[in-house]
This record gives structure tokens, sequence and C-alpha cells, in this order.
């Protein structure tokens, strides 16, 4: 039924281009970092859209949308479809938004064609998925997972002290539904791989099974401020060359642990930050990542004997806070399977493939039967203003996500 029923690929283009309007990046990416003005403004543009096409709009107590579109049977739970609208500091036009307005295409199609659906349909924003504003990732769909405590998240803060809690409000967008209760029947998230298989297998849909992975650490090392010119090489607690002698490690613990480890160094705060004295203390972030759970619990151990080592080979004073734990995920079977006969009765070439990145789709697996549809992104390159997708590629994934939720839905 409705297998003729095609997503309209230039309206999804426009759309994201519309949204890149706002918060947009100096090199033609985006930047619109969560619970901003510019996060505020993009949700409004996409809430403005649902409502065009008549959806009804919740929004629970940690910012999450819910854009409804009614089914006959309103006994049963949505299907939905979403992702995220914050990006990084110097995001891509595409990561987290093409599966918000994936969905919202969906939605549209369905209204236009006056189809309907058994359950309803629901196109889904996910609050702070990036984690670069306020750590951890994920975040609300953590929350939404139970994976999170929802005053935890609240309290969580960014560099110059404000809360989740006072920026959602801030921006009206603290909802009077408690995270969680929202019911969903399945999730369905549309993303560009940020990888470079599906362009070196040349296919076009990946059909997301599971997702690595990923722990979050802080680190302090503190040695002691001192004179650049007067103090002498020997017996200087300086910080920054231990930080940069661990971060050597933290590199070379992932190639030691190849092929799938990885790790990254991506914040970093050097105090006094002053070109004359010797710095007497480091704080920098630190990121694991390996598909395999007793691999990366192997890095985490590595990293922690390696931080220790270094601090007495430096005489600085170390701490480190994890402050994220997040093992590999497997997505619900019927769901990879009607993505993947979506997939293949489209005529799509796919193949099956694990996330590299973190998705919100990884947290919210943990309580409602959940895949990923991936589509190629050039040069595999995202978490960057030059990120960039095919339109054809997105009109694909997009297609794949209606026949995929029709399914799930009838
Ligand atoms: O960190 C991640 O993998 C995601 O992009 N937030
Ligand atoms: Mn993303
Ligand atoms: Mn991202």
């Amino acid at each position: 039924m409705h297998e003729d029923i095609r997503v309209n690929g230039d309206r999804l283009w426009d759309s994201i281009m519309a949204m890149a309007e706002i918060g947009p990046g100096q090199q033609g990416g985006s930047s619109r970092l969560a619970l901003t003005d510019a996060d505020r403004a993009g949700r409004d543009l996409f809430v403005g859209w649902c409502r065009e096409i008549g959806c009804s709009i919740e929004i629970d107590d940690m910012g999450n949308i819910f854009a409804q579109r009614a089914g006959r049977d309103s006994a049963r739970a949505p299907v939905a479809a979403g992702s995220h609208l914050d990006t990084q500091p110097h995001g891509g036009r595409f990561d987290g938004i093409y599966g918000v307005l994936a969905a919202l295409e969906v939605l549209r199609t369905l209204h236009e064609r006056q189809v309907e659906t058994g359950a309803a349909l629901e196109a889904v924003v996910w609050t702070n998925e990036e984690g670069s504003r306020f750590a951890p990732a994920m975040i609300a769909s953590g929350v939404y997972a139970g994976l999170f405590d929802k005053e935890y998240a609240w309290a969580r803060a960014d560099s110059e002290g404000r809360t989740i809690g006072e920026e959602l409000r801030r921006i009206g967008y603290l909802g009077d539904v408690p995270c969680g209760e929202h019911s969903l029947g399945a999730l369905l998230e549309a993303h560009i791989e940020q990888g470079p298989i599906l362009e070196a297998e040349h296919n076009q849909i990946g059909v997301v099974i599971g997702g690595q992975g990923q722990r979050w650490y802080d680190v302090v090392l503190r040695g002691q401020d001192s004179h650049a010119g007067s103090t002498p090489m020997r017996g200087r607690r300086d910080a920054l060359v231990a930080a940069a002698d661990l971060i050597g490690r933290v590199q070379a613990l992932a190639h030691e642990l190849a092929p799938h480890a990885v790790s990254t160094v991506g914040e970093m705060t050097v105090l006094p930050n002053s070109r004359n004295t010797i710095p007497g203390e480091v704080r920098f972030s630190v990121d694991l990542r390996n598909p395999d759970a007793n691999v990366l619990a192997e890095m985490d151990t590595r990293f922690r004997a390696d931080t220790e080592a270094v601090a007495e080979r430096h005489g600085v004073a170390w701490q480190v806070d994890q402050i994220w734990d997040k093992p590999p995920v497997q997505f619900d079977s019927a769901c990879i399977a009607a993505v993947e006969s979506a997939a293949g009765d489209l005529g799509y070439r796919h193949q099956q493939i694990v996330s590299g990145a973190g998705h919100d789709a990884c947290q919210v697996c943990e309580v409602v039967p959940t895949s990923m549809i991936f589509v190629p992104c050039a040069g595999g390159l995202s978490h960057n203003e030059a990120e960039s997708a095919e339109p054809a590629d997105l009109e694909a994934g997009c297609n794949v996500l209606l026949r995929a939720m029709l399914a799930l839905a009838q």
C-alpha cells in the first residue's frame, strides 16, 4: 500500500537550506549551539512548519519537541522519526538537521497526499545532542531513556555557568510534560554517516544496526605557576608540558588498539594562559570510543595508568573525572528489517553499518524499538563547516524513512 508515494526532494533540500540561514557559521556551515537564541529560532521555524500541516506540538521538560500527525488508532503509540537541531560551534548544515527535516518531509508528503496511517506519526527534536555547550552529549534523549537523572541534566552548566534548566526556561522550551512520559512505539533517525564507509562502498543507504560505545572524561593537571625566565628547566612543574605528554599517550593507545579504537582531545583550558608564566593548571577533555565494550574498558585502563605515570614524570597532581560512560548499543531487529526492506524495495544500493558517531537513537533505543538510516556525506567529513551531502542521497534516505515509517505504523 502507498508503494508509489515518494517525498519531495526539492522541498527537503530547501528546508535544510532555510534552516541553515539560522545561526550561520563563518564558512558556510552552521553554528547553532544548544539552547542559544539561534537554537530557539531554529526550533520556532520547525514548530511553525509542523503547525502549517496541522501537527499537534508537545514539548517535555527537557525541551524535546514531539510534532504529531494523528493516525486512525489513537490507542497505538506513535511511530516517530527525528534527530537534533543543535550544532557544533563550526558545524555543518546536515548533522542532525537532516534527520529532523526528513521526518518533517515525511509528514508533509502524507499530509498533501491525505494518507491516513494506523498509528500516529511524529517528527521529533531532541535537545542538546551535540554535548558541545553542555556536556555530556545526547543528554535530553538520555533523560528520556532513563539514562540520566533530570535534576542532573537541568544542572549541567556551560563555560559561563549557565545551566540547561535556566536556558530552557529563557528560550521558552521548558515544556510541562515530564521527560520520558511521551510514549513512542518506534523511532527511526535519518542521519548523514559522518564517516567514509558508504562513499567508499558506493552505497546510498546505511542500514544502521547499532552504535559504538563512548566514554568522556574531564582531566585536570596541576603543577605550579612560575616565571618563564628565571625558573630553571630542572624542577619545573609545567602542567602544559605534562598535558602534551599525556595527550600523546591518549592518541597512542588508540593506535595500539587499532583498527576500531578512536581517541580525541577536543577542549583545553590553560591557566593562567600568560606567555611568560609557566602554566600551573591545564584542564582538558578526553573522548574514547570503541564498538567493543571490552576494548573500550581496556582503553580506559590504559588511559588512567598513563595519566598516573605522566603526572609522576612531570611532578604534577592529576584528577580524572569520567563524566559519561555510554556502552555500545544494538538496534531493534524489526526496525532494522523495516529500514532494510524499504531500501531494497526502493532499489537503493545499501549495506548494514555500525555508527561511529553517537546519536539520540543510541539513547532512545534503550526504551523504544529504534534503528537509523544513513546517507553518505562528502569524504565522510562532519563536525566541519564544509560538511556536504548530495540532494539525491538525502532524498533517497527520506524515501526509505517514509516507507519504513508507513510499514511500522500500519
Ligand atoms: O559525539 C558524537 O558522536 C555526536 O556527534 N554528538
Ligand atoms: Mn548528529
Ligand atoms: Mn554531531
